[in-house]
């Protein structure tokens, strides 16, 4: 690792990069590999690689006693979980979602001929505004799906008040929300269902996989059958379903994961400390922040950026960074509404989506992870410390050669 202090250092003006090997943000926590193989070996000799196995049976029942909810059904990733979910709960017509979200909650709609209806955020907490929830509601909606961004938690309280008065369904996407709290209780036990994905880029994954959580009884029945083509047994098939299974290899990760969970967080957690610590009072840069009081799982590493104030933007300081070799993301750009089909379905949407374009604009995410260690994070932010110090003389070189 090479720490920079003199701007001609930057490797975007030709130094050498800080880092030898790539710095990920989404680098995967492995936990005790030893523990992993020796399972892997379990399933291989057992040959029961998959359909409800045993080790998808015990990792349900973890996640379900760790949550303290009734049901966890374990699925082959989070997309496909929303897609069962949704479709188990009859959403249908318009279904109120951030835009300021991964694809896949929009997609996952759209893909089953649900309109994805983009509601703008609250610049505070990047999660969907609740007045502006009830204002997106039509006579077409039928459901509202928040997303707690970054794991910290929707406004849950008002979202459900807002379905219940509205007669709509709510369900919530925790993809980023494993190990988190809201009010004391854990994520995994609000609105209808709630779905997480635990793929390789989580700070806890199943390779792939994800999982969908519910205290209806029903509703978790019906997602169970969907799941798995909706067989009731042997050659009775009483549903249309698809699969969505997990599979043991998934489901030994997850195992071993959970094994080392509270390592991961504490790791997360002074990891966060020392972005906080190192980014402290530089102008412009704000470390988005966590509810102390709640559980965290402190997984995303994220930083608005005032271009004004830093004098530099977020998409120059994501390109000063890759060049040192530490791959930041400008996780959610540009934003659903922007992508297709969306952008040609609703070309103006954008206009209702302030707060969403302008956290598209400033908000980057840095590497964390076992595989990011205190002096990694200290040279990241004496890269960003350089870049800010030296904006005036940087900007003007970094226009050319970014054109
Ligand atoms: N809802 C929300 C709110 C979500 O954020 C997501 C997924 C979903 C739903 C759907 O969940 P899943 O169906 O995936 O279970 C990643 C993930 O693919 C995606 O799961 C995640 N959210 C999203 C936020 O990020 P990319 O496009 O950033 O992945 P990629 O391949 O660019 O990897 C990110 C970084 O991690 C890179 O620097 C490479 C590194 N990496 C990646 C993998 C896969 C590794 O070092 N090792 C690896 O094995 O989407």
């Amino acid at each position: 690792m090479n720490c920079k202090t003199r701007v001609e250092e930057l490797a975007i003006l030709c130094g050498h990069p800080a880092f030898s090997k790539p710095l990920h943000v989404g680098c995967p926590n492995i936990g005790n590999q030893a523990a992993l193989l020796g399972r892997i070996n379990d399933l291989l000799d057992r040959k029961w690689l998959t359909n409800n196995g045993p080790f998808v049976q015990e990792f349900e029942q973890r996640i379900a006693d760790f949550l303290g909810v009734k049901h966890c059904i374990a699925m082959c990733n989070a997309t496909l979980a929303l897609e069962v979910a949704s479709r188990a709960m009859a959403l249908h017509g318009e279904v109120i979602v951030p835009s300021f979200t991964f694809i896949a909650t929009a997609h996952s709609l759209q893909w089953q001929e649900i309109t994805p209806v983009f509601c703008d955020v609250d610049a505070a907490t990047h999660n969907l505004d609740p007045m502006k929830v009830e204002a997106m509601i039509t006579p077409r909606t039928t459901g509202i799906i928040g997303v707690h961004v970054w794991g910290r938690p929707c406004a849950i309280e008002s979202l459900t008040e807002i379905a219940q008065c509205h007669k709509l369904r709510l369900m919530f996407d925790a993809a980023h929300a494993f190990g988190c709290s809201y009010e004391g209780q854990m994520i995994g036990n609000f609105g209808e269902a709630e779905i997480f994905s635990f793929h390789a880029t989580k700070f806890f994954n199943t390779f792939e996989g994800g999982a969908v959580t519910t205290n209806n009884d029903d509703l978790a029945a019906k997602i169970r059958l969907m799941k798995n083509f909706g067989f009731a047994g042997h050659d009775n098939v009483i549903y249309i379903g698809t699969n969505g299974k997990m599979s043991e290899i998934s489901a030994a990760m997850g195992l071993t994961g959970l094994e080392s969970l509270d390592e991961f967080i504490a790791i997360n957690r002074s990891n966060y400390a020392a972005y906080l610590a190192g980014l402290q009072d530089m102008p412009g840069i704000q470390l988005i922040a966590y509810d102390e009081v709640e559980r965290c799982n402190y997984q995303y590493i994220v930083v608005e950026v005032d271009e004004v104030t830093a004098g530099i933007s977020r998409d120059e300081l994501v390109h000063i960074l890759q060049a040192e070799k530490v791959l930041a993301r400008r996780y959610f750009y540009p934003g659903c509404h922007m992508m297709e089909p969306y952008r040609s379905l609703f070309p103006h949407a954008g206009l209702l989506l302030p707060e969403t374009e302008r956290l598209t604009r400033r908000v980057m995410s840095l590497p964390t992870g076992t595989a990011v260690g205190q002096e990694e994070i200290a040279a990241v932010c004496a890269i960003i410390r350089l870049a800010i110090t030296n904006s005036r003389e940087l900007r003007p070189r970094l226009a050319v050669l970014m054109t």
